[in-house]
């Protein structure tokens, strides 16, 4: 069956507030700036805008620390600068999606703050509270930036958990009362006019309520990942919610599997439209692990991506389809080369994960190639992960050269750092100070550089949004890999109907050649990043990065 809904052929684009736009000259963005930019990303050609978390929040993470879901955090304006975005972003056609965290909340806000005060606050089991088990932490269980995820409380002598920062505590899910306030909470929003939501590691909500220790130890995500109840509390959402308008969901999914992923987004199953996963962006982990350098496993990147786009297809789902975003680094860094094939590498990636089925996501700066930073100095990071792996790999007694050199590729300030809007003092992002600090080449990394070169990166995307709205192909059509061997090439075939694409990318420096299979009649170049892509289909020279789009009728 074919599925029509409107977030099947939008192309989202994502904000982090904090770096993109200041225009009140305090080194932080603010929606005013984000109003300001709406006619630039109109020109880009995309749907839909997601703003990370602008609610009321101390800021330990950047806003995933709410205190307070109805207001908006005063660095970044006020409600009514808020309802402006929305009736100017709407006036061009482009919605917006709200992020929203309702795993935990900062422990700021007033029902942690109720909570915490005595066993029989009437807040209290809106947490996960335990009692010490032999004098210690309830389970092995690891907070996801790193030491124990439980926090000994010593007003009530319990403990409560956190699966991310110790400010950030785990909602009670079981609470049919946290559940209704969250709900209405989303209603209030929906009611202002917002599009839809992004929700954050939504998948983390049900707790395996036997509290088990992982053994043999392990970090015990397996115990909360995909909970027992998290299909029940999805649909629940969707009926007393989400059905109620024309709303796009997102659901950030943290280790998931196909099979979960199917089941939240199948229309049938009524719960989200699409997911967040993450598996083909931990090809460059060695053994799994984040903190550790490796190299980018060409083979398991095709395959993975290959094995979502297919069995999400067979079974009714929908990807959210990315390379960035603010907890990830620089992709051109990355899996490209953002030096000598800046361009071409920038190009070659965005047709690859443009042209696959699924809802396209560009993270800002994205669009004109921005690169990690590099910071080599420990002061110059921000983000609370980063400074508690630091903290912890310094009490190892690590030298601290290699643990910056880990830092340096693997921080999620790498992605943090402001938009570069043009060559002038801090790259046109403020007036003031930066709160983080601007990479270097944002003289010639720039979006007004970008604007004025015709072959940029950011006419390519533009191009690629373009070819979405054009070709039902890019949308509907079926995904089949080609020449999985092939040690440069990512190549894969779309048919819909009587038409097909095929992309093919080199992924590598060194030329090399490729064999269009020969099933389909015409052909034509839709894209590609040289200007003079190979024209005999036997044998195709493929230079480095070059990527190619043929349609074929
Ligand atoms: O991230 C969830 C998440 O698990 C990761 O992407 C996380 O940043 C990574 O595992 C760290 O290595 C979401 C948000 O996107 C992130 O910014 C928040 O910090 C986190 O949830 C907590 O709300």
């Amino acid at each position: 069956m074919k599925h029509n809904e409107w977030w099947r052929k939008a192309v989202v684009y994502q904000i982090y507030p904090k770096s993109f736009n200041d225009t009140s000259g305090n080194g932080v963005g603010d929606i005013q700036g984000i109003i300001d930019k709406l006619d630039y990303l109109k020109k880009l050609g995309i749907d839909v805008i997601w703003l990370t978390p602008i609610y009321a929040s101390p800021q330990i993470d950047n806003g995933y620390d709410i205190s307070d879901y109805f207001s908006i955090h005063e660095e970044y304006g006020t409600m009514e600068d808020f309802d402006r975005l929305l009736s100017e972003a709407h006036e061009r056609e482009i919605k917006v999606i709200m992020d929203i965290v309702v795993n935990h909340t900062s422990t700021e806000h007033e029902w942690f703050k109720e909570s915490q005060k005595s066993k029989e606050s009437p807040y209290r089991d809106f947490y996960i509270w335990k009692d010490p088990v032999d004098g210690k932490e309830p389970t092995n269980w690891v907070s996801k930036f790193g030491g124990s995820a439980w926090k000994f409380d010593e007003t009530t002598a319990q403990y409560y958990l956190h699966l991310f920062d110790v400010t950030q505590a785990d909602l009670n899910w079981e609470n049919e009362e946290v559940r209704k306030k969250v709900y209405d909470m989303m209603h209030f929003w929906f009611n202002k006019g917002v599009d839809g939501f992004r929700l954050d590691v939504i998948n983390l909500i049900s707790k395996n309520q036997q509290f088990p220790n992982d053994t043999p130890p392990g970090d015990g995500r397996r115990f909360y990942t995909d909970g027992p109840r998290v299909h029940e509390y999805m649909k629940e959402m969707n009926r007393e919610v989400f059905s109620k308008y024309d709303a796009m969901t997102v659901g950030e999914m943290s280790s998931t599997t196909i099979e979960h992923c199917i089941q939240y987004t199948n229309p049938e199953s009524k719960e989200l439209s699409m997911t967040f996963n993450f598996h083909h962006l931990k090809v460059d982990y060695p053994n799994g692990e984040k903190w550790a350098l490796g190299k980018m496993d060409f083979h398991a990147l095709k395959q993975i991506l290959s094995k979502w786009q297919i069995e999400m297809h067979k079974g009714g789902g929908w990807n959210a389809l990315f390379w960035c975003n603010h907890d990830q680094p620089r992709v051109v860094t990355r899996y490209g080369n953002d030096e000598k094939y800046h361009q071409q590498s920038a190009k070659m990636l965005a047709t690859t994960i443009h042209m696959m089925q699924g809802t396209p996501y560009i993270y800002q700066g994205e669009e004109f190639g921005m690169t990690d930073p590099k910071f080599d100095d420990i002061t110059k990071y921000r983000d609370v992960e980063t400074i508690n792996y630091y903290q912890i790999m310094e009490e190892k007694g690590i030298p601290t050269e290699e643990i910056m050199e880990i830092i340096k590729r693997k921080s999620r300030d790498n992605s943090r750092t402001p938009v570069q809007w043009d060559a002038s003092e801090n790259a046109g992002f403020t007036t003031g100070t930066p709160w983080i600090g601007i990479p270097e080449n944002y003289q010639t990394i720039n979006a007004e550089a970008a604007l004025e070169d015709k072959n940029s990166i950011f006419y390519h995307y533009q191009q690629l949004n373009g070819l979405r709205k054009q070709y039902d192909v890019v949308t509907h059509g079926d995904y089949k890999l080609l020449n999985a061997d092939h040690e440069q090439i990512f190549a894969y075939s779309r048919t819909f109907e009587n038409e097909g694409l095929v992309v093919v990318s080199n992924f590598y420096e060194k030329e090399t050649t490729f064999e269009l299979p020969n099933d389909f009649n015409q052909v034509q170049i839709l894209l590609s990043n040289y200007p003079d892509p190979s024209p005999d289909l036997n044998q195709i020279v493929l230079r480095p990065y070059e990527s190619i789009v043929y349609h074929f009728t």
